[in-house]
């Protein structure tokens, strides 16, 4: 072991004898807010019939995002709230700068779909010193670097290392357990593009037939996703697989398959996540094989999480959304619903 690894490892140890120390564990502590509660020294928020919250969106690219956004704006209306929105536009350090300029204008509470896991660590701190609690919506932080009931108050969102592993398990039902599998990434360091890959790579491990001949980064873009598409398509034409972290990268992978003359769903078959409209689209005309959702509404669930916390009550350092699973039978019957 290098000098360097050995004060890694001592560091660690010294951390995690820290966080016993906290009474903490894997998942963090729970969280209770105004009414005199206080998990773990978190900010508390006084019980009033309205607030001033803000929402600090990642990006606006892809129709996941709008419709959650939609939610959150038209929830905030319904209840008669003050939402300070930004868009961070696809930037980490604007981000960063949209939650600073949410602490500066004192808002009630922040919620934040943190773009990437590590960079947004420094901005959830900040918020809490400066009596502001944080709501992570739909994105994660490192679990090293922050805790629920600690440093935020609770995450709300999707369970993403079982979307990867219900891709897999349908592309192994699918394929009979045979197949070379390209897969395009989310966004690097965002814990979806982290957890929908470990989900996949576990469900698949013990399966001799399913290899992953290329993985690379395509941003949870629809073009990036094409692009990167046709580039691995090029460099591993006996691809007959395409797991795709959401579903804009799958329909930019349609549409690369296309281009080089294979047939998607026939050639190669192609499995994502989110359960967009387009998604299930595609599942109808078979260019897509299936799609995990992985559902963008958090207005009502997020809102509803503020108060139970300003009442006091006692709020799970995870709060998981259910998820459906669309594929040919029930595509046509969803679209309706479908954003
Ligand atoms: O799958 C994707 C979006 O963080 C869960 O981010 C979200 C993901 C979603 O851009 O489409």
């Amino acid at each position: 072991m290098k000098a360097k690894s050995v004060i890694g490892a001592l560091a660690t140890v010294a951390m995690l004898a820290f966080a016993a120390g906290c009474g903490s564990d894997d998942d963090g502590s729970t969280a209770s807010g105004g009414g005199g509660g206080g998990g773990g020294g978190l900010p508390k928020v006084e019980k009033k019939d309205t607030y001033k919250v803000g929402f600090a969106q990642t990006e606006s690219n892809n129709p996941w995002r709008l419709a959650q956004t939609a939610s959150m704006k038209e929830e905030a209306e319904k209840k008669g709230w003050q939402l300070v929105y930004t868009d961070a536009a696809g930037d980490t350090t604007k981000q960063v700068a949209d939650v600073e300029s949410m602490i500066a204008q004192q808002v009630d509470a922040i919620f934040l779909a943190p773009r990437e896991e590590k960079p947004l660590v420094p901005a959830v701190k900040k918020a809490k010193a400066a009596g502001i609690p944080v709501i992570l919506l739909d994105r994660n932080v490192d679990q090293s670097l922050a805790k629920a009931g600690e440093d935020y108050v609770t995450f709300i969102g999707s369970d993403f290392i079982e979307e990867g592993q219900r891709a897999a398990e349908w592309l192994i039902k699918e394929t009979k357990g045979k197949a070379k599998i390209i897969e395009l990434e989310g966004t690097t360091g965002s814990s979806p593009a982290n957890d929908r890959k470990k989900g996949f790579h576990d469900a698949i491990a013990n399966e001799s037939g399913m290899e992953v001949v290329a993985s690379q980064d395509g941003d949870f873009a629809r073009d990036k996703g094409r692009q990167v598409a046709e580039t691995l398509l090029q460099a591993n034409p006996d691809a007959t697989a395409i797991y795709a972290h959401n579903d804009e990268m799958a329909i930019g992978a349609i549409a690369a398959l296309k281009a080089a003359g294979k047939k998607p769903g026939k050639d190669v078959v192609i499995v994502s996540v989110d359960g967009s409209k387009d998604a299930l689209q595609a599942i109808i005309d078979g260019d897509l094989g299936a799609t995990v959702e992985c559902n963008p509404r958090f207005g009502p669930k997020a809102y509803e999480t503020l108060e139970k916390y300003a009442a006091g009550e006692t709020i799970p350092p995870k709060i998981i959304n259910p998820d459906k699973f669309f594929d040919s039978s029930n595509a046509e019957q969803e679209i309706a619903n479908a954003y």
